[in-house]
């Protein structure tokens, strides 16, 4: 197997058998450096459902998608075996089954040196990610882009949905340290804030990122030292305007250019994984959270 992707100058790019970045569909045990896996559940949601079908669109959107990045003077797929690995088997039904099976799947591709990008699927599925990668290269650097804390208490008397996967990556002491982009309120009271706090989170809000110039933003992104570092980005951190496919959308966000410059900026001496989750196909207007979804998986790409 070659791992190269489809070129579009071939086959264009409306053609061909939809695979992320038109990557060959290898098995989980395939000679890979990067796999991208679709994990496509969303029984973690609040409000709006789909997030299940985003894995197979993302795959279609990503026929877009280009292998040299520009900023980074980096030609990916020269320099790595990516593959897409199909996805996850998933229970609709059940989120702790769900949560098995995912970690049944990750984790030996973790403990195997592997990098995996995923694709979600709604943000509850980072959970069991973390726990895969945590427990190989744990406690985690985690940078989170969203509009939300998750950092949430039980809803419902249910311990586990997208808004609580980060408290409880932290009380199982996956994650040490949570760098944060996009978040906004309201909340729901002040106290939600208490977590982060108690956690010495380092939050970007919207108005942080808003109130200077953009450039010197980026200038007071840290300097990150060689800890294990994950990357989860719900596309809810981008403004309605720029991602309106996604379970619970905020006003007042991320252009997709932000995102993309806080990305590019991003030096990370050790990327173990990423992931890229909430993205709502029957909520989107043409394909353009999909598309921005494929576009959070290629800077991954440049960091791998
Ligand atoms: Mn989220």
């Amino acid at each position: 197997m070659d791992f190269k992707p489809l070129s579009g100058r071939e086959f264009p790019r409306f053609s061909g058998i939809k695979t992320f970045f038109r990557l060959p569909h290898a098995p989980l045990d395939a000679d890979y450096d990067v796999g991208i896996l679709g994990v496509p559940f969303d029984g973690g949601v609040s409000y709006r459902p789909g997030a299940r079908f985003a894995p197979s669109r993302i795959r279609e959107m990503s026929s877009l998608g280009r292998t040299y990045h520009w900023s980074r003077e980096d030609h990916w797929a020269n320099r790595l075996k990516v593959a897409d690995i199909g996805d996850v088997s998933t229970v609709p039904l059940s989120i702790e089954q769900t949560y098995k099976k995912i970690e049944a799947t990750v984790l030996p591709l973790v403990q195997k040196k592997k990098k995996i990008l995923s694709v979600g699927g709604d943000h509850s599925t980072t959970l069991p990610l973390l726990r895969s990668f945590g427990k190989v290269h744990g406690p985690l650097r985690l940078i989170h882009f969203d509009a939300h804390l998750d950092t949430y208490p039980a809803a419902w008397d249910c311990e586990y949905h997208h808004g609580a996967f980060l408290r409880h990556a932290i009380e199982e002491g996956l994650v040490k340290e949570v760098v944060q982009f996009g978040i906004r309120g309201p909340l729901v009271s002040k106290e939600d804030l208490d977590f982060a706090t108690k956690h010495k989170f380092k939050i970007f809000t919207m108005d942080n990122i808003r109130n200077t110039h953009l450039n010197e933003v980026l200038k007071t992104i840290p300097a990150f030292d060689a800890t294990p570092t994950y990357i989860t980005f719900d596309v809810d951190a981008l403004d309605p305007a720029f991602a309106p496919g996604t379970g619970t959308p905020v006003p007042g966000g991320l252009t997709s250019y932000e995102a993309q410059r806080i990305l590019r900026e991003l030096q990370i001496p050790n990327f173990i994984g990423g992931d890229v989750v909430e993205v709502c196909p029957a909520s989107d207007s043409s394909d353009i959270t999909s598309l921005f979804a494929m576009d959070v998986l290629f800077e991954y790409l440049g960091m791998c």
